[in-house]
């Protein structure tokens, strides 16, 4: 059986628990930190997988890995524009949107004392809602999801963002399309237990 090592406060061990559910994978899952899962990521960060020997960290090259086991294909399309444009999301919340809110959510949320710059939790802040209104404007568009109409592996990162946005104590710009699309997941199992689950 799969085996998903990280604690379930964390987002990026929820997009694998989320995955998981979409995809109906049964699930071997022991809460763990970065420093019990040193032996298996140099990083020492969760999550990490150990799929009957194959041993994987990186929560979006997990999430990937697990569509193309399953040949999730309404998941994660194998059409290459398709493809490109769930990674292009995909790859967005690794790289912009997490960059964006870490000082501001690692202030108002974790509360940690070396985040007590007022002037950088009001730049994140800003950061934070300025991606918020490009998703809010790429939701304008496919009317759905974040990569097209239809729900993929992009909602997945995506949508637990989304959730940590509403859940963190800020002012948030009333965004309707991000707001809609909000109660759109809600009506996902996976996403009411990992994601909208009251875990910023
Ligand atoms: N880029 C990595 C980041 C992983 C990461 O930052 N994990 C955090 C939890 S969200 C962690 O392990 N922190 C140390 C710990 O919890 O002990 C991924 O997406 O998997």
């Amino acid at each position: 059986m799969l085996k998903l090592f990280g604690k379930s406060t964390s987002i990026n061990v929820r997009k694998v628990l989320w995955a998981c559910a979409e995809l109906n994978i049964p699930l071997g899952h022991e809460q763990a930190n970065g420093d019990d899962v040193q032996h298996l990521n140099p990083n020492a960060l969760v999550p990490v997988i150990d799929d009957a020997g194959f041993v994987l960290w990186e929560s979006n090259s997990i999430i990937r890995y697990l569509a193309n086991r399953e040949q999730a294909g309404w998941l994660y399309p194998a059409v290459a524009a398709q493809r490109a444009r769930v990674d292009q999301w995909i790859d967005w919340q690794a790289a912009d949107l997490n960059r964006a809110w870490s000082y501001a959510f690692m202030a108002l949320v974790r509360r940690s004392p070396a985040h007590d710059d007022p002037a950088q939790i009001r730049a994140s802040v800003q950061n934070w809602n300025r991606s918020m209104e490009i998703l809010d404007r790429q939701l304008a568009v496919t009317g759905g999801h974040a990569a097209g109409a239809q729900f993929s592996l992009a909602d997945i990162p995506v949508g637990l963002s989304v959730n940590r946005w509403y859940e963190t104590p800020i002012d948030h710009p009333d965004l309707p399309n991000v707001r809609a699309y909000y109660d759109r997941l809600a009506e996902r199992p996976g996403y009411q237990v990992f994601g909208r689950n009251g875990t910023p």
